[in-house]
C-alpha cells in the first residue's frame, strides 16, 4: 500500500482542507495519513464566518513524528498552516526524511473571504518551503503574492510569475486559471499553466458552470500528490488531477446558503459501492440457506 500525509487543517464542513484531501487519497487507492495545523470553523449564526484555531506546537511535532518516523510516506503535501511554527516543522520534517514528493498548495484565503490569512506567513511560505516543492500550486492571488506582483490576471501574467516562482526554488510551477481568469471565462474553458523551468504546458478543461467550489484548491493539489505517489511524472499528475477536478464539479452540490462542494466520488459512480450490494432475498439471505 502507498502512503501518503496531509499536513494542513480541518475544514469542520467537510469540504475543504484535510477532509478533502483524506477523500481525494482514496480516490486514488492510497493510504492517506493527516497532521492537522489548525482547525478552521464556520458559523451559521453569522454568514458563515470563519474562525480558525491552531493546534499547539507539541501536538502538531506529535503527529508529524506518527507519521513520518512512525510510519513513512512515498509523498505530502501541505494546505493551510495559520503559524510560523507549522512552516518551520514542515520543514524539518521535509528535510530530515527527505521527502522528495512534497506538493506545496500556499493557502492564503479561503473561497468568499477576500483578504489574506496570516499575510505574515507568507514570505516565510516562500522562502522556507517553496525550495522544498516538487510542486507548488497557487491559484491567482496565491501566485501573485508568491511572485510579489501587484496581479495575475492574463496568460502573460501567470507564465511570468511562474517564472519568478520557479526562479525562487519551486521545481515545477501550476498555476490555477480557473473561472477567475478572464480569459477562462470569455472561452469557457477553466485555463491552467504548468511550468518545469523549461517550457509552459497550457492545460484546458472545460469550465464548469458551478458556484459550489469549495475545496476545489485542496482538492485539486491532493489529486496532483497522489498521481506522485503513484509514480506519475510531474506533468502527468497534474493534468490527470485537472481531469479529476474537473468531474468532481461537474457534479457540485450545495451544502447550505453560502457554500457547496465537488463529489470526488463522482468519476466512479457505476463502481460505486452501492452497485455492489447484489440481491436480497426476500426472507433476507444472499444465497446461503441453512
Ligand atoms: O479552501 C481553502 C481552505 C483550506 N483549508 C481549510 C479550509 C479552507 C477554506 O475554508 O477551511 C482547513
Amino acid at each position: 500500500m502507498i502512503k501518503i500525509a496531509t499536513i494542513a487543517g480541518s475544514d469542520a464542513s467537510g469540504g475543504a482542507g484535510l477532509e478533502a484531501d483524506l477523500k481525494t487519497f482514496e480516490e486514488y487507492g492510497l493510504y492517506g495519513m493527516a497532521a492537522v495545523t489548525v482547525i478552521a470553523t464556520m458559523d451559521p449564526a453569522n454568514e458563515w464566518a470563519h474562525s480558525v484555531y491552531a493546534l499547539p506546537e507539541d501536538v502538531l511535532r506529535f503527529q508529524m513524528e506518527t507519521i513520518f518516523k512512525g510510519v513513512g510516506v512515498s509523498a505530502c503535501k501541505s494546505g493551510m498552516l495559520g503559524t510560523e511554527y507549522a512552516v518551520e516543522i514542515i520543514c524539518e520534517y521535509i528535510k530530515k526524511h527527505k521527502v522528495n514528493n512534497y506538493v506545496l498548495d500556499p493557502v492564503m484565503v479561503c473561497k468568499g473571504a477576500n483578504e489574506a490569512l496570516n499575510p505574515e506567513l507568507n514570505s516565510s511560505i516562500a522562502k522556507k518551503l517553496l525550495p522544498l516543492a516538487k510542486i507548488v500550486t497557487p491559484n491567482l492571488f496565491e501566485a501573485a503574492q508568491l511572485a510579489g506582483m501587484k496581479e495575475v490576471n492574463s496568460l502573460e501574467q501567470m507564465e511570468e510569475a511562474a517564472q519568478i516562482i520557479f526562479d525562487k526554488g519551486a521545481k515545477n510551477v501550476f498555476i490555477k486559471g480557473g473561472a477567475k481568469l478572464p480569459l477562462s471565462y470569455e472561452t469557457k474553458k477553466a485555463i491552467d499553466i504548468f511550468y518545469d523551468g523549461e517550457s509552459f504546458g497550457y492545460i484546458e478543461n472545460d469550465l464548469i458552470d458551478t458556484k459550489w467550489t469549495h475545496g476545489a484548491g485542496c482538492t485539486t493539489a491532493a489529486a496532483i500528490v497522489s498521481g506522485l505517489a503513484r509514480g506519475l511524472s510531474p506533468v502527468e499528475s497534474v493534468v490527470l488531477a485537472t481531469q479529476f477536478i474537473n468531474e468532481s464539479l461537474r457534479a457540485s452540490f450545495p451544502l447550505n446558503k453560502w457554500v457547496g462542494a465537488g463529489n470526488p466520488t463522482d468519476w466512479r459512480k457505476d463502481r460505486a459501492i452501492y452497485s455492489l450490494s447484489g440481491e436480497v432475498f426476500a426472507d433476507g439471505h444472499n444465497g446461503f440457506k441453512k
